[in-house]
């Protein structure tokens, strides 16, 4: 098992025994404009919808580090402070038995200037008017915990169709920090 996977902490034994595969999604949010950097991602897993910066994380890295990595690579901007959690979601696909673990990061503050990459076009977005219609289906749902400075953990479960939700659990915690407890 991966040491930086926290999942067996909010799962079941019969979850737990599911791989997990690693994940980061980092949101930069300029609080002077009340406003979050989306990208709409261009290729592969995701295509066609608009998301925060993200991706698997490295072997060699912390799970802060990826989502940091991520964000230079996906938008240009690079984070001048260590990102903050804000959530964890966990993922499971019918018929597939990899878990996706993924690690939710704000950044209030980074430096440069968003820049269209091959994998993304970022924009940015009003944090109250987030274009839901473009994004996954579970956002709308754990958004809110994230505006409220809530921090959050999601279990979804999806169709194959990777759009119909047929169960989810949605909570707020009073820290991610599950190892430490
Ligand atoms: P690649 O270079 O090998 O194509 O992949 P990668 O860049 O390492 O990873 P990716 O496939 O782009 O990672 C998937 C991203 O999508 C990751 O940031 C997590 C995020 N993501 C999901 N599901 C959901 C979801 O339901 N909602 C949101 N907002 N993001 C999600 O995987």
């Amino acid at each position: 098992m991966d040491s930086r996977s926290v999942a067996r902490y909010v799962e079941d034994a019969q979850h737990q025994a599911m791989k997990h595969r690693l994940y980061t999604l980092i949101f930069p949010m300029d609080i002077y404009r009340n406003r979050v950097l989306l990208g709409m991602k261009k290729r592969g897993f995701g295509q066609n919808k608009l998301n925060g910066f993200g991706g698997k994380v490295e072997a060699d890295e912390s799970v802060a580090q990826g989502a940091s990595r991520e964000l230079c690579e996906e938008s240009g901007l690079s984070p001048t402070e260590e990102p903050e959690k804000c959530g964890l979601l966990l993922f499971y696909f019918e018929n597939d038995p990899v878990a996706m673990e993924v690690h939710v990061f704000i950044t209030r503050s980074f430096a440069g200037q968003p820049q269209e990459t091959d994998e993304m076009r970022p924009e940015w977005f009003d944090i109250r008017e987030m274009p839901f219609e473009h994004m996954w289906a579970d956002d709308p749902s754990w958004w809110p915990y994230v505006l409220d400075g809530k921090l959050f953990v999601g279990r979804f479960w999806f169709k194959a169709d990777m759009v119909t939700i047929t169960r989810q659990e949605l909570a707020q915690v009073g820290s991610l920090d599950f190892s430490a407890k």
